[in-house]
């Protein structure tokens, strides 16, 4: 189907000939070339600069007005953005998007070929930073005051190849020849202290003071993103700190003739922010890591301050101005740092300062994964931040004396078990607990989670403060993941419910009342069908594999880990496989199963997950006997760009992880917002979803969270699965044989010994046959087109609540308690 031309979803701020001379201005004035020189990266560039020209006009007016109010802001602090490109959603958010395009076209330029030349800002490892995303367009969208904080990272998250079927990390230099939405501002540089020791010192009024003298100083140098809303009211800021060698630092040694040893401190200062750390889900306890975590956070709080104390001459309104959203345990230093300055640098007594904390910082939890609670050695926090473990010892202390002890009186075993200090070999502090020990809130990701996070993580921290609990459910903003991805289907929501969807997600649910008609069923697989086509060609440029947009597209994305279990997907892929062998007509739809997924580098299993799922693709899409009817694809490189194809391309939306386990996911609301249908677990916020969609419009399978602990209570043994299901056994088997590794026997056996003699942690096998089974219900049901349309259908209209947007307005109701400011 053609796609429709879009309806006005907001005012056009320039026509198109305006912006024709807009970029033909910045061609030769911000690019130094002209119209018939210019190669597609300045054509990129000087399209950013014309876009800018209205972006930074409502920046300075959103400032102007946040200032002039001097209203309360939230401020996210995050180690990870995950926001891919930026040019297609600004443009989108300032309502230029069609005029860009049409004057691009003037020029003899696709939109799409110019846009492609912007690389992905990938600032993050996954859901965790994606979200973080969202929710800063949404603040903006919803004229909140807000500021995310972060780091500038030169490299980001690694660039995937594959080599051989094997993962190969390149490194990502997103920002190497330049990029046109960041603005540094070096009038706000901030100095950061490190290392060395503190001193008591008493003053002449006989007060006991610290002064913590530090071993070494970087400089952060900060750098704004604009972030902005749709219909650009309001552009807030993303403020990213780059570390630099702090400058009184190398002139005496240079001028003494140390040239090399005052490079290695500039390099040293500059590793701080030089790439992010691409463990998802668990944690490095390296020193380098550390220091990014404070170096940010110290950074982002003088900042904080020095904005307040234009307007305040003592703290007494801090924590009224400013509310700190602690994103994840990552940023947790902040609140000893909080803590520092107010008593060491303002003067503050201990239960002033203590009290601002408390009514300032608010901590959103992402896991209840054991590896990704960070802990950090006392032995690391005192050579970094000496000053910090002191006031870290003295919050745990206070907790511990006063609240367990009048809680749980005389018990010291409590004490022990709730201390932020764990005792053993190596003495370790509990970041998770410092955070709950101080934060007026902490919530979860999702409604299940948040349940778990007080029953499982926290009970006894539930049992103390049970209103400091809240949840707050993802979401996804429908700008990027539905307006911007997918044009077809935005013009005809615009045509059928008319044009506020993208601000008020609910009103799709106007579609649901066609979801039996004919035309419009029609009308929604075309599209679906011309997004699956589109991303076929992609997977023939990409992987050179060709698959029909006829088939069911399973698609699975997200980042590799053992309790996503792609690798439950891929045992199906084998039984589905041996079904085809052994019988040729075997009752089948054609199928592809897509997946992408980066792996932690140090993650072995992971990769030979990776590994695995391209041997087996490698012989499964070339053996003439199945005869087309099932296809596998790697894709490689997944990233936030590669995602914007997929989500709109899927049939079915694989959501497998292990009941428990997946916080809440925000792949699956993606999904569904684009006529995917769940085929899941009844975790994280699949089951949220399910509530929305209807029982009958979505594929659950599995244990849910309940069975999943009785079955670990009792005692898993996996082999009696193995034993019990000869299919299990025999795709178990195959993976020991060299069939998918001719010649080269045992290549895939780490993942058939990770499921048997490793005890199967994530209980694969035991849902295995719940799995094909609900399969092949999903593709019996795929085969009634009809019927499909329908509950796809259904299912886009019917996931409104999962906008960002709502969400954000929950963390303002429930935590952040903010009000609009309208810039003029
Ligand atoms: N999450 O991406 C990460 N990284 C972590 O270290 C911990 C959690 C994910 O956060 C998302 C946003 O809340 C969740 O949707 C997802 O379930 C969780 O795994």
């Amino acid at each position: 189907m053609a796609a429709k031309k879009a309806k006005a979803t907001n005012t056009v701020a320039l026509s198109k000939d305006q912006f024709k001379d807009a970029i033909v201005k910045h061609l030769r004035s911000t690019c130094g070339t002209d119209e018939a020189r210019a190669n597609n990266q300045a054509w990129w560039k000087a399209t950013c600069a014309a876009v800018n020209e209205l972006v930074f006009e409502r920046l300075t007016e959103t400032s102007k007005a946040n200032a002039e109010k001097d209203s309360r802001a939230v401020h996210y602090l995050s180690l990870e953005f995950l926001m891919g490109r930026l040019t297609v959603n600004n443009m989108h958010n300032v309502g230029v998007f069609g005029a860009a395009r049409d004057a691009l076209a003037d020029l003899g330029k696709d939109v799409n070929d110019i846009c492609d030349e912007e690389p992905d800002m990938a600032l993050g490892n996954g859901g965790l930073g994606r979200l973080a995303a969202c929710f800063i367009d949404s603040l903006a969208t919803l004229n909140y005051p807000a500021v995310g904080y972060g780091i500038h990272y030169e490299h980001g998250l690694f660039r995937q190849e594959i080599q051989g079927g094997r993962q190969i990390e390149r490194p990502d230099s997103w920002r190497e020849y330049g990029n046109p939405w960041e603005i540094c501002r070096p009038e706000s540089i901030q100095e950061v202290p490190l290392y060395g020791y503190v001193e008591t010192v008493f003053g002449e009024d006989g007060k006991m003071r610290k002064v913590w003298h530090a071993g070494r100083q970087i400089k952060g140098v900060p750098w704004d993103i604009p972030v902005v809303g749709y219909e650009a009211k309001t552009v807030n800021v993303l403020r990213l700190w780059e570390s630099k060698a702090a400058d009184f630092f190398d002139w005496d040694v240079f001028n003494a003739g140390g040239y090399i040893d005052s490079q290695s401190e500039k390099s040293q200062a500059e590793a701080v922010s030089k790439v992010l750390y691409p463990n998802d889900e668990s944690e490095a306890g390296k020193e380098l890591r550390l220091i990014q975590q404070y170096f940010f956070c110290a950074c982002s709080l003088k900042d904080i301050i020095r904005r307040y104390k234009r307007n305040h001459s003592d703290f007494s309104q801090f924590s009224k101005q400013a509310v700190i959203q602690l994103n994840d345990t990552h940023p947790t230093v902040a609140i000893p740092e909080l803590m520092r300055i107010l008593i060491d640098e303002e003067g503050l007594v201990w239960d002033d300062a203590w009290a601002i904390c408390k009514e300032t910082f608010a901590y959103t939890n992402h896991t209840l994964l054991p590896e990704a609670l960070e802990k950090w050695a006392v032995y690391l926090f005192e050579k970094v931040l000496p000053r910090h473990l002191e006031i870290i010892y003295e919050i745990n202390r206070r907790f511990l004396e006063d609240e367990v002890e009048a809680k749980w009186p005389g018990n010291d075993e409590m004490k022990r078990h709730l201390s932020i200090i764990e005792e053993g070999e190596t003495r370790m502090v509990r970041m998770a607990f410092l955070c709950v020990v101080t934060c007026f809130k902490t919530n979860g990701v999702a409604a299940m989670h948040s349940e778990l996070v007080k029953e499982d993580l926290f009970p006894e921290f539930y049992e103390l403060w049970p209103e400091r609990f809240v949840n707050v459910t993802n979401g996804v903003t429908p700008r990027r993941w539905l307006l911007a991805c997918n044009e077809q289907l935005a013009n005809m929501y615009n045509e059928t419910v008319g044009t506020d969807w993208p601000l008020k997600l609910d009103e799709l649910k106007g579609a649901a009342k066609f979801a039996d008609d004919a035309k419009f069923q029609k009308n929604f697989m075309a599209i679906k069908r011309e997004k699956k086509v589109e991303l076929a060609d992609k997977i023939e440029e990409l992987c050179g594999i060709k698959v029909s947009p006829d088939a069911m597209f399973n698609v699975l994305i997200k980042r590799l880990h053992e309790y996503k279990r792609q690798h439950l997907a891929l045992l199906h892929i084998l039984a589905l496989y041996r079904r085809l062998l052994e019988n040729p007509d075997y009752d089948m739809g054609p199928q592809v199963f897509i997946f992408g997924s980066k792996a932690a580098p140090g993650y072995k299993l992971a990769k030979d997950i990776i590994y695995a799922i391209n041997k087996v693709a490698d012989k499964v899409n070339n053996d003439p006997r199945i005869k087309d009817k099932l296809k596998v694809v790697f894709m490689p490189n997944y990233r936030v760009t590669l995602a914007e194809k997929l989500f709109p391309a899927g049939d079915v939306s694989l959501q497998i992880s292990t009941a428990g386990y997946e916080a809440s996911g925000t792949g699956n609301m993606k999904f569904a917002l684009n006529g995917a249908l769940t085929l899941g677990t009844m975790d994280g916020a699949n089951v949220e979803i399910r509530e929305e969609v209807g029982d009958e419009n979505i594929f659950i399978f599995g244990m849910d969270c309940d069975e999943v602990k009785a079955l670990k209570a009792a005692g898993y043994n996996p082999w009696d699965y193995y034993y019990g299901n000869p299919e299990l056994k025999a795709v178990l088997d195959w993976l020991e044989t060299d069939f998918f590794t001719p010649g080269a026997p045992g290549e895939l056996a780490s993942i058939k010994h990770s499921l048997l003699e490793g005890g199967d942690p994530y209980l694969v096998l035991a849902d295995f046959e719940s799995f094909t089974t609900q399969y092949t219900a999903v593709d019996v049901a795929y085969r009634d087109q009809k019927k499909w349309a329908k509950m796809a259908i259904i299912n886009s209209a019917s996931v409104g609540k999962f906008n960002s947007d709502r969400s954000i307005e929950d963390y303002v109701d429930r935590i952040w308690k903010l009000e609009k400011v309208m810039p003029n």
